[in-house]
């Protein structure tokens, strides 16, 4: 059912009416695409997190009524005229701001180029991810430079966790319009989707700590999961389901003995022989310096559990905060990507026509081939 308002009503009757929670499973309307249906339906986890609708957004100036907030309305319509897209005037160095309001580890940031007309006023364009509001935020590290992005095409810039409150998309140096039909901004940590356990709990030290969302390093702050002082100490995750794991980022106790975690193993896989400590390895951690948060690439390798362990030493096993990047097994879909890269209801539809037909085409020549076979290899003895 459609609808932008969900009522409910006892009709006909005085009565308190209490709900302790109201949850809703939707889809936005009217951008849906049916293969993209069917590949949703097959994974719910590759649809990540976009936080960028959470925030707030400016830009240096408004061309007519292309409002910076049109950049994250869910909507990725590429044709100017459907009013989706926000647009600076033609200014020096045009720039788009979105604040987060809080601090985020950001991954990707997807934008949507305009289709209808100039996609080249984009290239150039730089990705700024940080805390200052130097320069109106486009002085904060940077991300990646936009070389192009061909007309109304959606393409996913990777940057690996850098931290920030503002995103800025700036072209800097050239007088130019800033057109952005949309900017997603994905923020996936597929490790507080898990279970956690260890090999034994110093104080209150719980595996859970872990994955509490929170770096917070100091010990006595409460988020660090840390075993007892024991030989070959772990710490495990169970993500319930196998992930292709991208990267596994540690967060290492600030206020003592940094170098406990010097020679810990990340192991990667879904057997529980040694309690998962027998997986395959991912890296060897020399070190971590106090306080501070490591990323190690897994390139992805599969798995349902992640293993950190000393291996070979007594040793208390600290870790304040592991985060994983990680994406579904088993369930790509790549017709997901044509799909949202068209985005538009009758594309979508085209595309599923022309991969039906494509396959009744081929049955149709098999079909054909087999028959061909079958009425030669039956008329041989015919005409011998
Ligand atoms: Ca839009
Ligand atoms: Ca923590």
């Amino acid at each position: 059912m459609e609808g932008r308002y969900i009522n409910i009503i006892i009709p006909g009757r005085t009565e308190y009416l209490t709900l302790c929670e109201v949850e809703v499973d939707g889809t936005l309307s009217g951008k849906s695409c049916p293969i993209l249906l069917v590949c949703s339906g097959l994974n719910e986890h590759i649809m990540e997190t976009n936080v960028a609708r959470l925030g707030q957004v400016s830009q240096s100036s408004k061309y007519g009524n292309a409002k910076p907030e049109n950049a994250i309305d869910g909507n990725r319509a590429s044709n100017f005229n459907q009013g989706s897209c926000a647009c600076t005037n033609n200014n020096l160095n045009p720039w788009w701001r979105l604040d987060l309001l809080k601090t985020y580890k950001i991954n990707t940031v997807t934008i949507t180029n305009r289709q209808d007309c100039c996609p080249e006023r984009i290239n150039g364009a730089e990705i700024r991810i940080g805390n200052s509001l130097n320069d109106n935020g486009n002085a904060n590290p940077r991300c990646a430079v936009i070389s192009s992005i061909a007309p109304g095409a959606s393409q996913t810039f990777a940057c690996n966790g850098m931290e920030g409150r503002y995103i800025n998309i700036i072209i800097p140096g050239r007088t130019e319009y800033l057109t952005l039909c949309e900017v997603e901004v994905d923020e996936t940590n597929v490790a507080r989707l898990g279970q956690v356990s260890q090999s034994s709990t110093y104080g209150n030290a719980k595996p859970e700590n872990a994955i509490d969302g929170n770096r917070a390093s100091n010990y006595n702050q409460g988020s660090c999961a840390c075993t007892n002082n024991n030989l070959n100490p772990w710490w495990r995750l169970d993500l319930l389901k196998t992930y292709k794991i991208n990267t596994v980022t540690i967060t290492n106790r600030q206020d003592c003995c940094p170098e406990r975690i010097n020679g810990a193993e990340i192991r990667i896989g879904n057997s529980l022989n040694d309690n998962g400590n027998a997986n395959p390895r991912c890296a060897v951690i020399s070190s971590i310096a106090a306080g501070a948060s490591q990323t190690f690439a897994c390139n992805g390798m599969e798995g349902r559990y992640i293993n950190i362990i000393i291996p070979g030493r007594t040793e208390y096993l600290t870790l304040c905060e592991v985060e994983v990047d990680g994406t579904l097994s088993g369930k790509s879909c790549p017709i997901l990507l044509v799909c949202s890269g068209l985005n538009e209801h009758i594309m979508g539809f085209g595309v599923l026509l022309i991969t039906l037909m494509l396959i009744f085409a081929t049955f149709q020549r098999l079909m054909s081939l087999h028959k061909h076979r079958y009425s030669w290899e039956n008329r041989i003895p015919d005409t011998l």
